[in-house]
């Protein structure tokens, strides 16, 4: 049973033409298909869906800061910190009002960007990132294999966090990158995960002399955006695609403090964060500058991008800049606060400049995006609709009829999107069935009203919508009834 209002019809999944299609492509491909069979598909998949031929295979640059807040960014109404290379990639493109992370946390969201699947379905669902059993396994299919098997060159710039170890089946380049300069896990000298003495470049560890011995004399995220700049400027014939993910903004709080904020009367570590995130913008910058200067600033979509809502760690408060730009909770919540992220996205002379988006997306749908820009099919594994059609302006844009997120963070959650309507549980971990929040985001998006007991038609099918979308995994049990007897006495307790 629906409401009257305000959801959206599910009927506006049509094709260009105004056939209806079915929730995933009609050229859904098997995970792990050949090149030779992505090929053979082209020339159907361009007729169906593509913009114009003129319009493909872009280079694509798509980066991620980490534990970055909806309200961080000035172009996202931060009214004491600057970014103004970030608000440039606004000002020359899209900026997403309604984009969500994947999950509350590193490890799950950033498995969901990759294999273009919700929480509801993808492998990672907390963060448990010390257990290298935990990272991708070969049947994982990632966007970075989706490119490479389209012709591009394919790179990661930074933090990985789905299995590093040089013996893990879920090193990046196993996983379709052909280049991988990454922080390893577990982290050799804990506590200095911006100052390393080494890097693992291909799998391999190779030391940063200039760090050894505890000296902080490189910063990890400038190296990611040297090698990021190396990476884009080598002579190629074909397209890339570079996944640069920042370690900026998350804890430990342990920049350099920028002159700028030298002399605020500010905590400490106030002014560290600051400096972050400043050094986040500044590198968004050098990247800008470089592929200005290499002549593909319009051959080249740049997105931006982060993991989960803001932190307050390692001394750092959530509301001392209003990082979460006035939306209810943060980092490990599933309400808006923890979810709701920025995405702006810049592609001179393609995408428009200026402009705002109010479509629901989520990170899932960056592997589709990708696919389609690519010229070639997306798996059928992905939960993702393509944003092509919104970026560029032409044809029907396919919206999800809703959007769902589980967590094993804290005490264990599921949250749904639908239309205007958001639901929130909580403590599922050990109650099964725990009660659903109802929020309407249109006239509550702070989530300050609960609404479930006026609609009871709507929890209904929201709890539907939310036992349909669960799909229980080993690694990750959700419900006490998934859990052998010996596991429930710790059930929410003890995650990183
Ligand atoms: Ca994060």
């Amino acid at each position: 049973m629906r409401p009257s209002s305000p959801i959206p019809p599910s009927s506006n999944l049509e094709s260009p033409e105004g056939d209806p299609v079915p929730p995933r492509s009609r050229l859904a491909l098997a995970p792990r298909a050949t090149g030779l069979l992505l090929a053979s598909l082209l020339p159907g998949l361009a007729a169906a869906t593509m913009p114009s031929p003129s319009m493909l295979r872009p280079n694509i640059i798509y980066i991620l800061a980490d534990d970055l807040g909806y309200g961080d960014l000035s172009c996202q109404g931060q009214e004491v910190l600057a970014t103004p290379h970030l608000d440039r990639l606004a000002a020359e493109g899209m900026r997403f009002t309604q984009h969500y992370a994947a999950n509350t946390v590193c490890q799950p969201s950033r498995s969901g960007l990759l294999t273009g699947q919700h929480s509801g379905h993808a492998r990672h669902r907390d963060n448990q990132r010390f257990v290298d059993s935990r990272g991708f396994r070969p049947e994982d299919v990632t966007f970075a294999e989706v490119m490479r098997s389209a012709g591009y060159a394919t790179a990661i710039c930074g933090k990985w966090h789905l299995g590093d170890r040089a013996d893990s089946t879920g090193i990046p380049h196993h996983h379709g990158f052909d280049y991988a300069y990454c922080m390893g896990y577990p982290y050799p000298e804990g506590g200095r995960e911006h100052w390393p003495s080494h890097v693992f470049v291909n799998g391999r560890q190779t030391p940063i002399p200039e760090n050894s011995g505890g000296r902080k004399a490189r910063y990890m995220d400038d190296l990611y955006t040297d090698a990021a700049i190396e990476f884009i400027g080598r002579p190629r014939s074909n397209p890339f695609i570079l996944y640069l993910a920042f370690q900026g903004v998350h804890a430990p709080i342990d920049g350099r403090i920028s002159p700028r904020f030298a002399e605020r009367d500010w905590p400490e570590v106030e002014k560290g964060f600051a400096s972050m995130l400043e050094r986040v913008d500044e590198n968004v910058g050098r990247l800008l500058a470089a592929l200005e200067r290499l002549g593909l600033d319009e051959r080249t979509l740049v997105l931006f991008s982060s993991d989960n809502g803001p932190h307050r760690e390692g001394g750092h408060e959530v509301e001392f800049f209003r990082s979460r730009g006035g939306l209810r909770g943060y980092k490990r919540d599933l309400y808006e606060g923890g979810i709701r992220v920025p995405l702006l996205a810049r592609w001179p002379g393609a995408v428009p400049a200026g402009s705002v988006s109010g479509h629901i997306s989520a990170m899932w749908d960056l592997l589709p995006t990708f696919a389609e820009l690519a010229g070639t099919a997306t798996p059928s594994s992905t939960d993702g609709l393509s944003l092509v059609p919104t970026l560029l302006g032409r044809g029907a844009q396919r919206k999800h009829e809703w959007l769902y997120w589980e967590t094993r963070e804290r005490t264990g959650g599921q949250a749904v999107r639908w239309g205007d309507w958001k639901a929130v549980r909580v403590g599922v971990l050990r109650n099964g069935s725990a009660p659903l929040e109802l929020y309407n985001l249109a006239r509550d998006p702070a989530e300050e009203r609960d609404v479930a007991a006026e609609n009871p038609a709507v929890v209904a099918r929201i709890l539907a919508l939310m036992n349909e979308a669960h799909v229980p995994v080993p690694e990750s049990p959700l419900f006490p009834a998934e859990r052998p007897p010996a596991q429930l006495a710790g059930a929410g307790a003890g995650h990183e």
